[in-house]
This record gives C-alpha cells, structure tokens and sequence, in this order.
C-alpha cells in the first residue's frame, strides 16, 4: 500500500508540474498543437441586435475594393478587367474608369486595387491583374500598373512590376495589392505551382513581397529581411487576400489568408522575413508541428479545405464589440468567419460564424471608412452596418 501511495504521489506531483508548465508555455503553439479551432465555428452569440446585411449593387465578381480620401469606392472586376468607381451618393459610375486587357483563365484576372497614400496630391491608383499575352511578351503577365484617376477618369497608365508567367499551368497566379501604415506597396503572389519558388527569397511568387515606390519604379523596400529583395514574407502558397494589423504599432504585422493543397487552409500572422512552411512535399502538419523553430504555423487552419479569400481587421465603430477582430470568407461555402484575438494580437482565442441573413461572402471583404463591412460575391458588393 505505501508503494501504491508513493506511486500515486509522484504521479499527483507530476500531473501538478504538468498542469502548471502547461498554463505557462507558449500559448499560441500550445493552441495550434492541439489544433483546437479547426471545429466548426458556431453561429455567432453576440451579433449586434440592430446590425442589418444590405446590398451596395450589383457587380460582376468584384474581387477588391478600396476608397479615396473622399469617399468614394473603387473596385475591380475580375472578368471583365473594369476598374469601376461608386460616387459618394452611392451610384455607380456606368462608364468604368479604366479597361485593363486581362487573361481570366484559372485565378488569373483583374485582381487587386489600391489608392496611393499621396492620392490627393497625385490621383494615383495601383492595379495588379494578369495581363495577357502581348506587350513584348508571348506569355500572360501579372502586372501592378499605376494609373493617374481624375474625376472618375483614368489616365497615363504606367507600367510599375511585371512577373511573367512560368509555366503552362493555370493555378496558384492569384494575389492582392494593398498600401502598409509604412507607405510601401506589399503584393502577395500565388507560387505559380512550384513549390519550390515558395522558398526562393530571390524569387517573386509564394511571397508577401513589400516595394517602395520611387518616382515611377517599384524598388524592394530598403529595409527589406533580405538584401536586395522584395520579399517580406516567403513559404506562401496561394495567399489570396491580406490586411495590416494597424493595432499593433511596434511592427509591421500582417493577418493573410492562404490556400492549402487538400489540407491546411490557413489564417498566418505574417511578420518581416517569416517563412510559413510551403515548400515541396509539403506534409500537411498543421494538426501537429513538425518544425516550429523553422516555420511559422497558422493562427487559424481548417480541414477540410474551405479555400479561404478575402480578409479584413474591423477598425470601424458602428459595431464596437467588433472592433480589432479579424473577419475572412470561404469561397467554396460563402461563409464569413471572425476570429477573436488575445489581447495581445498574437493569437485566436476563437473563431465564430458571422450570420449574413442569407447572403454570401465568397470573395473579398474589407473594412469600410464608414464603418461598415464591405463585402463581395460574383453576383455584387454587400455590407454590414450596425444600428
Ligand atoms: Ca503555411
Ligand atoms: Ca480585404
């Protein structure tokens, strides 16, 4: 009997030390070693009591969205490659503000769209689409272009980046533009399927990629992690939409959503020269890290696949328990999910279903200067306001 409560002891004392440690370490890897929030989000406990889900307009697949200092809103549409604006009395423009050329096959198109930080003195705006063959090229190139808008009139359209395609294949060509809080241009690119290039540094595509915008070029920002390279973050596959964490202020931190093969759709925390694990034979180890010192696992991952897409932090006040959340969609199921953060921004305490009242988000979804959250599908531009 004494050995029996000696071994009792010693496991009780174990168990204690076990618990204890636990309570200790490192929060985020003890949530994504357990993988607990790949159940499947319920509906949301606290969606405010007066919010209502309203559509803007109709829109053929308005894939990215973004506002002038006047209020007005500009988006692109993939197929039809218009760059269209919304008046501040909410009419659309019937004539789109430019036409760009664009290749539609696979998930190439007319894709991202950002106002410069010095639009008000310039009207500049930066596009990023896959233009097709042509223009000194026999192959399609995704391309970021500048345009001069006045009026809802585009002009003077130049030509800033171009990463040609490599390879006949049609997948993982996709990818955004926005303006970080540092007034650089970050571009994620899809890896162009090859892994490989993923974790080439001196390579465009599989990255976060972050240039400076010197007169009329686009230069790797000076303080890039690596010397003489656009690249900001690498190991990305098919990231499809990013947002800037503008409630952190020590450093740039970034919340992007990225695509898996048949595993491991993510939600990543990319910070400067971070490395997110794609690479070929890739093994699917979300559930269980095989590399924590060498990757940087997501905040947020599921299985099966749901194909996440747009991403947008809510900085707005019309619903105030929102605030600082960071809310994503799924293309395969239209739904939008908000993920709660720790106080510290660090990690995701839980992810919740957002109730559209029917709609669908399958696209893009950001954070209106109205306070309101914006949000697409192929059929147009919806938002959430509060009361
Ligand atoms: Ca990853
Ligand atoms: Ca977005």
């Amino acid at each position: 009997m004494r050995i029996v409560s000696l071994v009792l002891g010693v496991c009780t004392i174990f168990l204690l030390v076990f618990i204890i440690v636990g309570l200790y370490v490192d929060q985020p890897t003890q949530a994504i070693a357990q993988g607990q929030f790949t159940a499947t989000p319920t509906l949301d406990p606290d969606m405010p009591a007066n919010y209502r889900v309203e559509k803007v307009l109709d829109a053929s697949w308005p894939i990215a969205i973004d506002w002038t200092p006047d209020g007005r809103m500009f988006f692109t549409e993939r197929f039809t490659g218009y760059l269209r604006v919304v008046n501040t009395d909410g009419s659309l423009q019937p004539e789109p503000v430019w036409v760009f050329p664009v290749s539609t096959e696979g998930e190439r198109g007319l894709l991202g769209v950002a106002v410069s930080p010095d639009y008000e003195e310039t009207g500049h705006i930066y596009v990023y689409y896959t233009r097709v063959a042509g223009d000194g090229y026999n192959v399609p190139v995704n391309r970021i272009v500048r345009i001069t808008e006045s009026n809802g009139v585009g002009s003077d359209p130049l030509v800033m980046l171009d990463v040609p395609l490599t390879t006949n294949n049609l997948w993982h060509q996709g990818g955004n533009i926005h303006f970080g809080p540092d007034g650089m241009l970050y571009l994620a690119i899809g890896e162009y399927y090859q892994p490989s290039l993923a974790q080439d540094v001196n390579a465009i595509p599989g990255k976060i990629n972050r240039f400076q915008v010197v007169g009329d070029r686009l230069v790797p920002a000076p303080d890039n992690p690596f010397p003489d390279s656009a690249t900001f973050a690498f190991g990305l596959r098919n990231t499809f939409d990013f947002d800037f964490d503008t409630f952190t202020t020590t450093h740039i931190q970034i919340f992007a959503t990225d695509n898996g093969p048949d595993c491991d759709d993510e939600l990543n925390l990319i910070v400067a020269g971070g490395n997110y694990g794609w690479r070929p034979n890739y093994p699917c180890d979300a559930a269980r890290p095989q590399n924590l010192g060498q990757y940087i696992y997501p905040i947020w991952y599921t299985n099966p696949t749901e194909a996440p897409t747009g991403v947008a932090i809510y900085r707005g006040d019309l619903i105030p328990q929102w605030q600082g959340q960071v809310f994503f969609c799924m293309w395969k199921t239209g739904k939008m999910r908000r993920a709660i953060l720790d106080p510290a921004r660090a990690y995701v305490t839980g992810v919740r279903e957002v109730n559209l009242q029917g709609a669908s988000c399958t696209i893009e979804v950001q954070d209106g200067p109205d306070g309101a959250i914006y949000f697409t599908n192929q059929e147009g531009i919806w938002r959430i306001v509060g009361q």
